[in-house]
């Protein structure tokens, strides 16, 4: 590694140790700071648990798209919705593992399956099962996004070897009935606890620019801060308008101050100081200087590759260009003797050419 470390590498993160009795209050107040004051403070606890310089990289793939009975206004795959995805069958498992190979030699650590599923049955988690424990043989951390779980599907998936499971809550529990009506969010805290307790790590976040305000947008930070466990993981999307689905008709993501969904990544790092928060959807449309103050704000995560799951991200070009003018390298993971694994595996292609870029 050519990047320099920061001189002041976890000295800090017992005075910013994860805490679980925010009020939401605490949050509302931390949203209403000054900018540069927010910044300041979202950067000081980045700090104390992490190299800034370091961003975890991740790559998804859709292994069954569309078809899905659910309606979260938000997103192309729902069938209800003429969003012009095309469903799809569950992939073959050496279909998938052909996209993982080439998203680890791309410089991707952690490999994620998505699937448009209200929940998997259970004739479809051995078929899964099988995805996962070949995507980990190939040194990539897993992880999978299938919808609600049952206590005993999570333990399967967690005895395939499944390192992370995604499973959002998306928005403050007082917004989520305006967004999802086949489903309440106690579903997907019920789904989160059968993870927890199956001893996988959770990922799990929500959407930004959907119509909520300020205050809701707390309350969904709230809600993931005063969890049993903070999220391993946080994805903070910003609203991807596809055309065809009620967000995109009420055009909600025009209302959204890309400061304000800065601020977001800045509270959610505040909030939960030892978790990864990941810049998530909505990337494609940011300028790089947006990116990079999500960044400065404690964002430390992406997802890597030209596709999300049906919509677009930026190209790896791209991204490898903004990596090298920043400075910022991919997370390197290591296991633990305990299990736990502290970033990613070693992923030449971004590192060098990242590097080579910014010589
Ligand atoms: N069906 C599963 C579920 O709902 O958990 C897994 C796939 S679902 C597409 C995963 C997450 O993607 C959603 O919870 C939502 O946060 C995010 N998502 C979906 N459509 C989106 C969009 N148009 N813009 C931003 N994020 C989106
Ligand atoms: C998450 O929070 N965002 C990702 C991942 N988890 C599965 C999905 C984003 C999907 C964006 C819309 C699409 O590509 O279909
Ligand atoms: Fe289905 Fe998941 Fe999309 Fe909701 S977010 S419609 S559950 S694929």
């Amino acid at each position: 590694m050519s990047a320099v470390s920061p001189t002041r590498p976890l000295a800090d993160a017992a005075a910013h140790a994860p805490r679980h009795d925010w009020s939401r209050r605490e949050v509302e107040a931390l949203f209403a700071l000054p900018f540069p004051e927010l910044l300041h403070r979202a950067a000081g606890v980045h700090r104390a648990h992490f190299d800034p310089a370091e961003v975890q990289v991740s790559t998804l793939l859709s292994v069954k798209t569309g078809g899905c009975p659910e309606d979260c206004a938000y997103c192309p795959q729902a069938q209800r919705y003429h969003t012009g995805v095309q469903a799809t069958k569950l992939m073959s498992t050496e279909a998938v593992l052909e996209k993982a190979r080439q998203a680890k030699a791309a410089g991707a650590s952690r490999f994620c399956m998505g699937a448009a599923w209200r929940s998997p049955k259970d004739r479809d988690i051995p078929k899964v099962a099988a995805m996962i424990r070949e995507v980990k043989a190939l040194g990539l951390e897993t992880c999978a996004t299938l919808g609600m779980l049952s206590g005993g599907q999570a333990q399967a998936l967690k005895a395939a070897g499944l390192d992370y499971y995604n499973h959002n809550i998306d928005t403050d529990p007082e917004f989520y009935g305006s967004i999802v009506r086949t489903r309440e969010i106690q579903d997907r805290l019920d789904t989160l606890a059968h993870v927890r307790d199956a001893g996988m790590k959770t990922c799990c976040g929500g959407i930004v620019g959907m119509g909520e305000s300020r205050r809701q947008r707390a309350g969904f930070l709230h809600t993931l801060a005063t969890l049993p466990a903070h999220p391993d993981s946080v994805p903070i999307n910003r609203l991807v308008q596809v055309e065809g689905t009620p967000l995109a008709e009420k055009n909600t993501a025009a209302g959204l101050d890309p400061f304000e969904f800065v601020r977001t990544i800045a509270v959610a790092r505040i909030l939960m100081p030892a978790s990864m928060v990941r810049l998530s959807a909505g990337r494609e449309e940011m300028s790089d200087e947006l990116q990079a103050l999500c960044f400065l704000a404690g964002a430390n995560s992406i997802f890597y590759g030209e596709k999300l799951l049906t919509t677009g991200n930026p190209d790896t070009e791209r991204d490898l260009a903004l990596f090298a003018r920043l400075g910022l390298r991919p997370m390197q993971v290591t296991v633990d003797a305990d299990g736990h694994d502290h970033g990613g595996t070693v992923h030449a292609d971004i590192a060098e050419c990242a590097r080579s870029r910014a010589a």
